[in-house]
């Protein structure tokens, strides 16, 4: 795995034009692949934004390019499944996970209040436990983690060691906690999809692991949440070069 070459591949998806131009963000996916596996996996993106619960798209972009940097493999975080039988419960748990995780209460409640507003977001939001502030600045963009992934093999063998099913979203984020919850500034992250038809989030932390919640919405809500809780006196300049650019692999028995 190490030395061979591998190619990031990105997509996104959207509706009424260009997200830029104000349309509506549909879907979007990264990915890291050997050369031989670039077919199968703009294939893939393109079926995933193509056949998307949040509509139909008329702009998609989908690029590769070659990773010059070393890879990091990082091993996957513990997994484990909380039952909420309602969305309120769900995120009072959440709040709760996210409180064991380091941020103070009251910045919790903060981020908490303003999660509507961030919803737009087709990344995450970085926020600040100390100030309470939003710091990533970049606005509806957001930072999108990029360049990680987590081959099929080796999650699939991961899956059946803890008795989970090979689902591919959940590949995905557990991919993306992985690699977030790896930076020293990242605090905890909190997720839930912003598809309609998916309702079941996390909280993810390196020592609390990546705690998923099964309800932390209602079915048909559109809108999803995506937030890292951030030091900010920690470097975010070398935080989200890190969540953009270094490439990571997913290996159970990697570095950790
Ligand atoms: N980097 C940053 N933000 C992202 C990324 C990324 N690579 N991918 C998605 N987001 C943000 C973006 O704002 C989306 O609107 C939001 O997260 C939700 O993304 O059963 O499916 O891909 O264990 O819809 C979690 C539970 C599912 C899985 C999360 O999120 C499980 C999910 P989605
Ligand atoms: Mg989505």
């Amino acid at each position: 795995m190490k030395g061979e070459t591998y190619y990031s591949v990105r997509m996104r998806a959207s509706q009424n034009g260009r997200h830029e131009d104000g349309g509506k963000h549909i879907s979007g996916g990264e990915k890291l692949t050997p050369f031989d596996g670039l077919k199968h996996t703009v294939n893939a993106l393109l079926e995933k934004g193509l056949s998307h619960s949040r509509g139909k798209p008329d702009f998609m972009q989908i690029q590769f390019e070659r990773v010059n940097e070393p890879i990091r493999t990082i091993q996957p975080l513990l997994i484990e499944t909380n039952e909420a039988d309602s969305a309120e419960k769900g995120q009072e748990l959440a709040k709760e996970l996210i409180s064991q995780a380091g941020v103070p209460r009251d910045m919790i409640e903060k981020a908490f209040r303003e999660i509507a507003e961030y919803s737009r977001v087709r990344g995450a939001v970085l926020f600040d436990i100390h100030s309470g502030r939003r710091i990533d600045g970049r606005k509806d963009k957001g930072v999108r983690v990029s360049r990680m992934d987590w081959p099929e093999t080796g999650f699939e063998e991961w899956a059946a060691g803890c008795g989970m099913p090979p689902n591919p979203r959940m590949k995905e984020a557990l991919a993306v906690a992985a690699k977030v919850s790896g930076h020293p500034a990242v605090v905890a992250e909190l997720c839930w999809s912003d598809d309609p038809d998916y309702i079941t989030g996390y909280v993810a932390a390196g020592e609390l692991g990546y705690q998923r919640i099964t309800k932390m919405k209602e079915y048909g809500d559109e809108s999803g949440c995506r937030i890292f809780f951030v030091d900010g006196l920690i470097d975010m300049k070398n935080c989200i070069d890190y969540l953009e650019k270094q490439p990571v692999l997913i290996q159970s028995g990697g570095e950790g």
